[in-house]
């Protein structure tokens, strides 16, 4: 029942019209003679038209390809115009449709009723023509302007997404910024809590990585930051977060992974990487990396915070202890290089060294 194209000899629009001229008008009305009538004038102003003889044809042809307007008889048998109106109106799947309803009989009851139920206008029969014109060209006008109202919003939709996901995202590596990295890390943290499921935290950190742009420039030093970070989304799982904490520096959060099993995905992160040629314009290098490791439940660790502390300590050890290696918070290793290092050297500045009494500040062991 697609409309057909065609105008009366000599109707071009004039250019007033042009705009709205494509419209296309759906004429509902249960006598075809009124049809014949209507579709004869709104296509020698240059509108499209489609006809229907009842609501459930109405309703139906509506749904599938919606109109630009709809002229509408209110008295119609079994659906009436009123019930019509009322459910295009309330059909959230539908776009914006103005509705002109042709009312018989001019009382203001009828009228009020017609507007009630979702119709735009209303026309009172006999039809005159001038008003008519005047009535779909302002319906138009006004679906015109709701189109372009509908499609600044979903500009404006996509502008917000689109700078949300900047304030997201580390612009150079495309993984999880420090401020995203920190919003998980609660919501990941706090859900473990809940349903008492481990969660782990690795923190890598490159060797020596400011040779590399001593030695390759800094735009060298910057591929191998893309490509490190493409290594370390490829090893993590989908429900794992990767992000990058500060220059060379990258944090992953585990969910539901154990300490043992996240010192041993580090592991393998940092196999990964050892085996790596990085690539750039002019060359190819290789590089370690380092790792610290820590996991909740732990005794010491009663929040998200000193999870991570917990993690860049063991990193700390893991960088003191001669690099590309994993170190776990807590382990055998990470103790005994801080008993070490306190046992012999009380003049190294606090500083420098991982605050290790804070985990244990409120707990006893
Ligand atoms: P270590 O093994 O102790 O970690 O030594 P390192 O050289 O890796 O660490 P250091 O903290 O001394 O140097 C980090 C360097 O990382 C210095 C800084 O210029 C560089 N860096 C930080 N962010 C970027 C970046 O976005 N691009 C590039 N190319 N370099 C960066
Ligand atoms: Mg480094
Ligand atoms: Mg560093």
């Amino acid at each position: 029942m697609p409309a057909e194209e065609t105008r009366p000899a000599g109707a071009l629009p004039d250019a007033q019209e042009r705009p709205e001229s494509q419209s296309r008008i759906l004429v509902v009305d249960d006598h075809e003679d009124n049809i014949e009538v209507l579709k004869v004038r709104l296509e020698s102003w240059g509108y499209r038209t489609d006809a229907v003889h009842d609501g459930a044809a109405a309703l139906q042809y509506i749904q599938k390809d919606p109109p630009d307007l709809i002229l509408l008889d209110v008295m119609m048998p079994e659906i009436s115009g009123i019930e019509v109106a009322q459910r295009v109106k309330a059909n959230r799947s539908l776009p914006f449709i103005p509705i002109i309803m042709q009312t018989a009989l001019d009382s203001t009851e009828a009228k009020v009723e017609g507007l009630e139920a979702g119709a735009d206008d209303y026309i009172t029969k006999p039809i005159d023509f001038a008003e008519l014109k005047a009535r779909v060209r302002s319906m138009l006008r006004i679906k015109r302007l709701q189109e372009a109202l509908e499609e600044r919003e979903r500009e404006l939709l996509e502008v917000n997404e689109r700078l949300r996901h900047m304030s997201q995202t580390d612009g150079l590596t495309g993984l999880d910024n420090r401020r995203n990295l920190n919003d998980r890390l609660e919501e990941m943290f706090q859900h473990a809590q809940r349903l008492s499921e481990p969660f782990s935290c690795v923190m890598c950190d490159l060797d020596h990585f400011k040779s590399v742009n001593d030695t390759y420039g800094h735009q060298a030093g910057d591929e191998v930051l893309k490509q490190l970070s493409t290594i370390l989304k490829e090893e993590a799982r989908e429900i794992d977060r990767v992000g990058r904490y500060g220059g060379e520096e990258f944090m992953l959060l585990l969910p539901g992974t154990v300490l043992d099993s996240a010192v041993t995905f580090a592991e393998r992160v940092r196999k990964h990487i050892e085996g790596h040629t990085f690539s750039f314009p002019g060359g190819t290098l290789r590089r370690t990396a380092s790792f610290g490791v820590s996991g909740w439940p732990h005794p010491k660790i009663r929040e998200c915070d000193s999870l991570v502390r917990a993690a860049d300590d063991a990193l700390y050890v893991a960088k003191e202890l001669g690099r590309n290696r994993v170190v776990r918070f807590d382990g055998p290793e990470f103790n005994s290089h801080l008993a070490r290092k306190d046992g012999a050297d009380a003049r190294t500045p606090a500083r420098s060294r991982p605050a290790a009494p804070e985990h244990g500040a409120s707990l006893t062991g």
